[in-house]
């Protein structure tokens, strides 16, 4: 399990020195620093998969408009454990609309004003839902599994394979593992789908993904909601309520640094848009997004909460950290240094435009810059 991710992690940023956080003069430098970039982060990724790089993401559309024509009808999926039990999905404020028209992910929509929340996200209304006991792997390409509440952590190895309202919820653990993990699959994608542990422990992240599309989901309840990998698409999902653990054996008996995405250095081109990633009931929360993936596209999205909300560093990597675009945000007031985006000293942000205060309107300020 353990690659060449463990080379590529960040180091512990409060061990440079640096200069000392505008907006904490009352506290040490290096509790910013620790903060909001966190110490040594969980790095148990594993290596990508050699035929996952370079990236090659199916067409977005087509996938959509596949898994639309997908669920019309059944697919026939064989499971290791299945145990025939059905109910009714509680999320009854789910949208109206079970198959709303897709947004092209390579296009920037336009924004809409309203953000996704628990009743734009997850599980369609109605969805009878089928309880799956057991870790389970899935391998077959071209497969469709709908309607199913993981009670065990799913793997992805396959390409091409599509879950459609279904429920991840792992299982009781102390290892780091992700409720779902499709660093090893290819062109995978979810919809209508919720992340959160049964169990939650500080190992437990709801997923690990690379070439992966992620719509209409929910994530709460795990420690980082997602760590994006490369050719990860983030669409029209709401993160909120992850869980903070006092000690994290992957902190050194530290605290959690709970981030709502992630990115470690060696994955690439991952893209957020139109989501919302709210940490502010996240205690301590380290950040909407921590990234340190080249090419990495933040629009139209509602971001909050974290020491600093986003914070792109360039640490584990060797050079700079280059191709951000972070364009048509809309911000909350609640990260705890008031600082919207941090930036590291060789950190190279391509795009910086359209960045607003929810509540005003009005622009955010320029990044904050230091390591
Ligand atoms: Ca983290």
């Amino acid at each position: 399990m353990v690659g060449n991710r463990h080379q590529a992690e960040p180091g512990p940023r409060h061990d440079a020195p640096g200069p000392r956080h505008p907006h904490t003069d009352s506290a040490p430098a290096d509790d910013h620093r620790d903060r909001v970039s966190g110490g040594p982060e969980r790095d148990l990724l594993p290596a990508p998969h050699p035929a996952a790089v370079p990236i090659t993401v199916a067409h977005p559309v087509a996938v959509a408009l596949g898994v639309a024509h997908a669920i019309t009808f059944s697919v026939c999926v064989t499971f290791s454990v299945a145990l025939a039990v059905t109910f009714a999905n509680p999320h009854a404020l789910r949208h109206a609309d079970p198959t709303p028209a897709p947004t092209k992910p390579d296009q920037d929509p336009a924004p809409t004003g309203r953000f996704p929340d628990a009743g734009s996200t997850g599980v369609t209304p109605g969805t009878q839902l089928t309880v799956i006991n057991g870790d389970q792997t899935f391998a077959t390409d071209g497969q469709t599994i709908t309607g199913r509440e993981f009670r065990g952590f799913v793997k992805v190895t396959g390409a091409n394979i599509t879950f459609k309202d279904c429920v991840f919820r792992g299982g009781s653990t102390n290892r780091t593992i992700p409720l779902f993990d499709s660093t090893r699959g290819r062109n995978t994608v979810v919809t209508d789908s919720e992340f959160n542990p049964a169990n939650p422990s500080p190992g437990i992240d709801g997923a690990w993904t690379r070439n992966t599309q992620i719509l209409r989901s929910e994530f709460r309840g795990s420690t980082d909601g997602l760590k994006a990998g490369s050719g990860t698409v983030l669409q029209d999902s709401y993160i909120h309520e992850l869980r903070w653990f006092a000690s994290d054996p992957d902190q050194n008996g530290g605290p959690t640094h709970n981030d709502g995405v992630q990115s470690l250095a060696g994955e690439s081109s991952v893209t957020l848009r139109h989501n919302t990633i709210d940490l502010t009931t996240s205690k301590d929360a380290n950040a909407a997004l921590q990234s340190s993936a080249p090419n990495t596209t933040v629009v139209d999205n509602y971001l909050d909460g974290g020491g600093c909300t986003l914070n792109f560093s360039h640490n584990g990597l060797n050079g700079s950290l280059t191709g951000i675009k972070v364009t048509g945000n809309q911000f909350g007031r609640n990260s705890f240094f008031d600082c919207p985006i941090l930036i590291s000293t060789r950190t190279t942000l391509t795009e910086l435009t359209g960045n607003v205060f929810a509540d005003t309107n009005r622009p955010i300020p320029q990044p904050e810059r230091h390591d």
